[in-house]
């Protein structure tokens, strides 16, 4: 049954305005093709007995992983808000109840294949008298909605090489370097050893950010000093991890946009350099995208592995966006496996995508 029929006379809060886009990428030049030689720092883990600090930027908002409705309750309010109405007091499903879904889940940022979808196979079980109550109707949006989905759940199998290298990518403050953390957290989790690279070498801050994430993880961090080549730390960064035994290294990169050809060249330096190392490196890369950017975000993924080659997705924001429904968007034109879904800034706010829990917390 949909929840917000239950809550319907609930007060909801104001939203919360939407994240403001990155503005601008970061413009430092394309570093020379050899294979570096400086040395690096390793920020080796603490003892056990040290105090944990939070990290800057980490928020307060470790919701764990219970509660997904929760985090999505923008995008699920977008699709609830007036739907009670239309519910409440009506004995039957009929058209017009089908024309405001269509506006509700456009409004989330569905996009029009999805919806179209959606609302065709719901009018055809409408007129096969199949959609007899709002029971019928959830039922029915639920299995379609994740039957959409389904293509793009797709866990990230790291067994496969060792170390396995991720090397993470994405526009300015889509939530790369934070989604590092909790991807570390996440693989710790499962019993694997994790190295961090840092190779967003253009700020100083974002060094020290990657090194808080690695300390609250306890994991290594291999940095070298502001204005390295990327290509240099990662490849040191593979190399310490595969004399230590590391399972696996996640590699931070500076924000860019995909107009920015020499910093686009970079990264397929980046992709290069490692494959010096093992033809297969890197076995991951991932594109961390920020869901409030809507459809303008699914055209610079695009862009993104048209020019360097991506390997899944991790879409961040999904707590602070009323238009999580971009995922059924990335479902029906990206066609990319999502590896990942943000909800939060907490350490515990990234999880792996799962087609009906998804549905679920949004149709709760
Ligand atoms: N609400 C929310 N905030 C997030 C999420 N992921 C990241 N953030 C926040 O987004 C902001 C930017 O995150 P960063 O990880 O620094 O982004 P970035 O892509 O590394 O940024 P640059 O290195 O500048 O390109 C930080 O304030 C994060 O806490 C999320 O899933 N939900
Ligand atoms: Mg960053």
């Amino acid at each position: 049954m949909f929840g917000f029929l239950k809550r319907k006379q609930k007060k909801t809060t104001p939203e919360a305005p939407e994240q403001a886009p990155a503005e601008q990428a970061a413009t430092q030049s394309a570093a020379a093709e050899a294979v570096p030689a400086e040395a690096p720092v390793v920020s080796e883990p603490r003892t056990s007995t040290e105090q944990e600090p939070a990290p800057a930027d980490s928020g307060q908002s470790d919701s764990g992983q219970s509660d997904l409705s929760q985090s999505l309750e923008k995008t699920r309010r977008t699709f609830a808000d007036g739907m009670a109405d239309f519910l409440l007091g009506r004995k039957k499903i009929d058209q017009e109840l089908l024309d405001e879904l269509e506006t509700r889940l456009l409004s989330a940022d569905v996009g029009m294949d999805a919806t179209t979808t959606i609302i065709d196979e719901l009018q055809n079980s409408l007129s096969r008298k199949a959609l007899n109550d709002v029971e019928a109707l959830h039922l029915k949006l639920t299995e379609i909605m994740t039957r959409i989905l389904q293509p793009c759940e797709q866990p990230l199998d790291t067994s496969r090489a060792k170390p396995f290298v991720i090397l993470v990518v994405g526009i300015n403050g889509a939530g790369k370097t934070t989604s590092i953390g909790k991807l570390a957290h996440h693989f710790k989790q499962q019993g694997k050893s994790v190295l961090l690279a840092a190779g967003d070498t253009f700020r100083a801050a974002a060094v020290e950010q990657l090194q808080t994430w690695g300390q609250r993880n306890d994991v290594p961090v291999v940095a070298q000093g502001t204005g390295a080549d990327p290509a240099s730390v990662i490849f040191d960064a593979v190399h310490s991890a595969s004399s230590k035994n590391i399972d696996i290294v996640i590699a931070d990169t500076a924000g860019r946009l995909h107009t920015q050809d020499n910093l686009m060249d970079e990264l397929a330096k980046i992709k290069r350099v490692l494959g010096k190392i093992d033809p297969e490196a890197p076995h991951e890369t991932l594109i961390v995208m920020d869901a409030g950017f809507g459809q303008n975000a699914l055209h610079q993924v695009q862009q993104f592995h048209d020019s360097i080659g991506l390997t899944g997705l991790a879409v961040t924001k999904l707590d602070g966006t009323a238009k999580g429904g971009i995922l059924f968007s990335i479902a029906t034109s990206l066609k990319l496996p999502v590896r990942f879904i943000g909800v939060g800034e907490g350490i515990n706010d990234l999880r792996p995508f799962r087609a009906r829990e998804f549905v679920e917390a949004l149709l709760d």
